[in-house]
């Protein structure tokens, strides 16, 4: 994937709210907070400070929209989960996401990060859940490998796989720092925009 274009299309901020026209396929990427989601961004696109945007105080609870190569719509979602803010605060992401994931028509598939150290939480497992109901192709991507030996990592992602009962083909080993799975990862996001049964692009 050749990035030619990329433009902040604006926020979502609750649930029925603003969103961009629904005329692109688009991909949305989640996870809890500092799984690694704006470092995969920068790396996906290859644009350092992509995902500033996300990351500006008070904007981390929304849905940030970016058009891609005027072909597809990136949606990247607010991470969730974050151990220090209260139980209240921390459900808030449920509407909100959960309503864009079941409104959205045009969703071609959703990109969830785990990280490779840690076993899912109950966030993540309730995100999984819901990605299954609605019924949307997902890839799991186990974010920040470079942490553990390549053979340690190869085994973790075998038993995320196993535990989650996903297919090997759907999950991707990552890297931020060294690089690793971003070739696959971009491939993946292609494939999802065209649909899975649409022919590969030559
Ligand atoms: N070693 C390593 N650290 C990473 C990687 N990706 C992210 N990090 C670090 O993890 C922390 C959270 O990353 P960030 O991208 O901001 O996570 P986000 O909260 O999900 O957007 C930061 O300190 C990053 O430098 C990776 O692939 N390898
Ligand atoms: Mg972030």
């Amino acid at each position: 994937m050749i990035i030619r274009s990329l433009e902040y299309l604006g926020p979502m901020a609750t649930r029925g709210g603003w969103r961009p026209p629904a005329e692109l396929p688009e991909v949305a990427f989640a996870g809890r907070s500092n799984v690694g989601k704006s470092s995969l961004l920068n790396r996906l696109v290859r644009r350092k400070g992509f995902a500033r945007v996300s990351t500006t105080p008070g904007r981390t609870r929304e849905i940030h929209f970016f058009k891609v190569n005027d072909t597809f719509v990136l949606a990247d979602l607010p991470g969730y989960g974050y151990a220090r803010i209260s139980k209240a605060r921390r459900a808030e992401w449920r509407p909100l996401i959960e309503g864009y994931l079941s409104g959205s028509p045009q969703l071609r598939g959703v990109v969830q990060l785990l990280d490779v150290r840690h076993d899912p939480t109950g966030d993540d497992l309730v995100m999984l859940d819901f990605l299954s109901d609605v019924g949307v192709p997902v890839i799991v991507v186990v974010t920040k490998v470079d942490k553990l030996s390549a053979a340690q990592a190869a085994a973790r992602v075998t038993a995320l796989t196993t535990q989650l009962g996903l297919d090997p083909e759907q999950v991707i080993a990552f890297s931020a720092r060294t690089g690793e799975g971003r070739d696959e990862l971009a491939a993946a996001v292609e494939a999802l925009v065209r649909g899975a049964d649409a022919p590969p692009t030559p």
